[in-house]
């Protein structure tokens, strides 16, 4: 007998009714496990919602313009024999799955998420759109088929890799705040007028910018009026009149290749252009000296060896700037939108930069303050094995309060860190080297690491931003300090 199984939207974090901008297969396609079957497009990124297996497409339950949630069906497929369509026992699910307004997922509460799902079990109706188009095109949800993509799977489990989209990524979750949301065709429209989209106010639900706004903002241009201004904590961004980008032509000068850039590159791209142009950073630098810290480092890893737990430098940061930003809360805070308020917050989640194949992300270990080290380091090496292979959740990118970057397993002696907006200061850590150190009687080998605290500011003065580094130093030269 066939095998129709149901293809839904996984977990795509906060995000709820977002559009289908794309429909990529139809009906009597073969897809390959993970290929691409819709685009969805929120306000930040586009995402793609991959084939959860192997097989042919029966059925395409939504249509472009449909707009979709967490756990809605997307396709009907049927599977073809093999591993990829069995899997592990699935989970009962509502026919037609729905998104919940009054349920928020776990990362809109500030928790984590947890490994297995179950909301669809409370979930309330879908959007109108999606409503309708799913319902109508919902016959008995494929003969007892089974759902593959089940809901809330940010999971460590070991069903996680059936689940997770193949490269979930969001601006969001990378570096917060806008993207321009606007269809594949509007931004192309867009690039042939060398219109920068940033810059176009979207008159649409949700600021959607359409073909229209981007020729009034062509028309408003070339008139010379006003251009069209966002608001925002920084102002629009928009009226910096800089010079245009240099076109050159370089291989006159030599032989070239033309790479594109990928698509996390070009959307931290974006927001790290955004937020070195519109923060006005100051970077304090600082020597910690972590002699006795890399002694008791190693010594815990000596005794937790058998357990398989490292501990990283980077735990016993996490833990000291957690002090440090309670200490000095202005730091744990973000500016509102009017940029006339500063927004206090009582949590601490600590955003940490990973280096990945595909470029940079900032994974977020949340409640930083109610967990050790040995639980911060664990948790880190989690993330980044899910960052480097491209299986993070938006949500396990977002709601962060304070970022380090480091370098220092790289090498080099200090860098100048770009604030992840809506942040207001970000720690950079290079690497740490033996120097002499003058004691008051003699130069005595130290064990120095470099820091490099780039703030913003408007919300922080340098004497504050002095003290945080200062305070900072001090506890990593003697980590008993943060239990002051
Ligand atoms: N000084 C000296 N040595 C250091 C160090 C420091 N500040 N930090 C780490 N090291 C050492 C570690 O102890 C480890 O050595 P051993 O294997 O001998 O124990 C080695 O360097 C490698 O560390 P690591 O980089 O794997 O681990 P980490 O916890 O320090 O970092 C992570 C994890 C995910 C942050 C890191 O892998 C990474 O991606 N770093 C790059 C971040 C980045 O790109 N920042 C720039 C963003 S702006 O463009």
């Amino acid at each position: 007998m066939a095998d129709v199984r149901e293809a839904k939207v996984p977990d795509i974090g906060d995000f709820h009714g977002v559009p289908v901008i794309e429909v990529m297969v139809k009906p009597g396609d073969h897809v390959e496990k993970d290929q691409g079957l819709v685009t969805l497009e929120s306000a930040k990124a586009t995402m793609e919602v991959p084939a959860p297996f192997a097989g042919t497409v029966k059925e395409m339950r939504v249509k472009e313009g449909d707009e979709v949630s967490e756990g809605n069906v997307i396709a009907t497929i049927e599977a073809e024999g093999g591993e990829s369509a069995k899997g592990p026992a699935p989970k009962q699910a509502p026919e037609t799955p729905a998104p919940s307004n009054q349920n928020p997922p776990p990362a809109q509460r500030g928790e984590v998420p947890k490994a297995e799902g179950g909301k669809s079990s409370q979930a309330s109706p879908p959007p109108s759109a999606a409503r309708s188009a799913l319902s109508a095109a919902s016959p008995a949800s494929g003969g007892g088929s089974q759902p593959v993509l089940s809901p809330g799977s940010a999971a460590s489990d070991s069903t996680t890799e059936r689940r997770a989209p193949p490269v979930p990524f969001d601006a969001d979750s990378i570096m917060p705040d806008k993207v321009p949301y606007a269809s594949p065709a509007v931004r192309a429209f867009a690039r042939d007028l060398g219109v920068d989209l940033s810059r176009v106010s979207g008159s649409e639900r949700g600021g959607r910018i359409t073909r229209e706004d981007v020729q009034q903002f062509v028309k408003s241009a070339m008139t010379g009026g006003a251009l069209p201004q966002q608001a925002g904590a920084g102002g629009g961004g928009a009226g910096l009149n800089l010079l245009p980008w240099p076109q050159i032509d370089f291989s006159k000068f030599g032989e070239t290749e033309t790479q594109p850039l990928s698509r996390i590159k070009k959307l931290s791209g974006a927001n790290l252009a955004r937020n070195w142009t519109m923060i006005p950073h100051v970077t304090q630098f600082e020597d910690a000296d972590i002699t006795d810290l890399e002694a008791l480092r190693v010594a815990l890893n000596k005794e937790n060896e058998k357990a398989g737990i490292k501990v990283t430098l980077l735990a016993f940061l996490i833990k000291a700037c957690v002090a440090c930003l309670q200490k000095y809360p202005d730091f744990n805070a973000s500016l509102d939108a009017s940029g006339e308020n500063l927004v206090l917050k009582k949590y601490f989640h600590i955003g940490f930069a990973a280096d990945t194949p595909n470029g940079l992300v900032v994974p977020v270990i949340r409640d930083c303050d109610k967990k050790g080290v040995l639980d911060i380091a664990q948790e880190m090496s989690a993330l980044a094995k899910k960052a480097r292979d491209g299986k993070l959740s938006p949500s396990e990118m977002s709601g962060g309060c304070f970022s380090i970057s480091s370098l220092g397993g790289i090498g080099g002696t200090m860098f100048t860190p770009i604030i992840n907006a809506p942040e207001v200061a970000i720690l950079g850590v290079s690497k740490s080297s033996t120097k002499p150190v003058w004691n008051g009687k003699e130069f005595a080998p130290r064990l120095i690491l470099p820091l490099s605290l780039s703030y913003d500011h408007r919300v922080i003065d340098g004497a504050a931003a002095a003290r945080f580094a200062i305070h900072l130093a001090q506890l990593l030269g003697d980590m008993r300090r943060a239990l002051l």
